[in-house]
């Protein structure tokens, strides 16, 4: 898969070759192309931004030089399509949803902004519109990365443990249960019995449990949401009666 990143700031993207994702950047599983509008400007300084018509502090990102580079872009792709994704603390909220539906794409284009945003008919450039979260970031690229991981992570051959990515998805619309490695002892906290027991029946069950009691507590919300059997509502009772 193919990730464009259309940025003021190309250089935030390096961060990428780190990891795992830069394992599947040098085994070609991924491509990232980040890209400056400033190179689609014609004028000596470069030009990017401007005041806001109707008055106002703080520069507004033009609409001339996006709209060349993603030009430039469909050119250099010769003809295969892309999805065009705009940042923005406008857009609808990112979720495990979209980086299913990413997933799926053989190149994804996100337009990342600075300053006080985009000039409004830059938004006619692009398919739709994502927002990371509900605080203020001073940039679209950080929702950019933040996107691009989730998604990437989905691919074929990008885990390097296959298992992983399907393991989870299951298990995406609770929280994790707690996880223990040595020591056996930390600071006078012992690892629970059961992990210990060998009893792999034992074990499935309290890490079921301890996954509804976190949800439970921490995010209810999800909670509502997840579609869960009858021993998971028998162990909900459990945790209840518990209390
Ligand atoms: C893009 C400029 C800066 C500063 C308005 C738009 C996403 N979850 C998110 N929070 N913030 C952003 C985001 C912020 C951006 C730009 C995305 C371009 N800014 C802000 C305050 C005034 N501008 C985001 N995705």
């Amino acid at each position: 898969m193919r990730f464009e990143i259309v940025t003021l700031f190309p250089e935030l993207f390096d961060v990428l070759r780190t990891g795992l994702l830069g394992k599947a950047q040098d085994a070609g599983a991924i491509d990232v192309h980040a890209i400056t509008p400033r190179e689609f400007t014609t004028d000596r300084h470069r030009t990017v931004d401007d005041s806001p018509y109707g008055g106002g502090s703080g520069m507004v990102l033009m609409p001339g030089p996006f709209a060349a580079t993603l030009d430039h872009l469909d050119e250099a792709r010769a003809g295969n399509p892309t999805h065009r994704v705009l940042l923005t603390p406008q857009g609808t909220r990112f979720s495990q949803a979209h980086a299913q539906r990413f997933s799926d794409l053989e190149c994804l284009t996100l337009l990342c902004g600075r300053y006080e945003g985009f000039d409004e008919r830059i938004r006619g450039l692009v398919d739709e519109e994502v927002s990371l979260g509900d605080f203020v970031l001073l940039g679209g690229e950080a929702a950019a990365l933040a996107l691009i991981e989730a998604t990437a992570r989905l691919l074929p051959g990008v885990l390097g443990n296959e298992e992983s990515a399907a393991d989870e998805s299951h298990a995406e619309s609770l929280l994790e249960y707690p996880q223990y490695t040595r020591p056996e002892e930390f600071r006078g906290q012992k690892v629970p019995e059961v992990l210990r027991s060998g009893n792999h029946a034992a074990i499935a069950r309290w890490r079921r449990k301890e996954s509804l009691r976190r949800t439970l507590e921490r995010r209810p919300d999800l909670l509502e949401e997840a579609d869960l059997s009858k021993e998971d509502r028998v162990l909900l009772k459990e945790i209840n009666d518990e209390a």
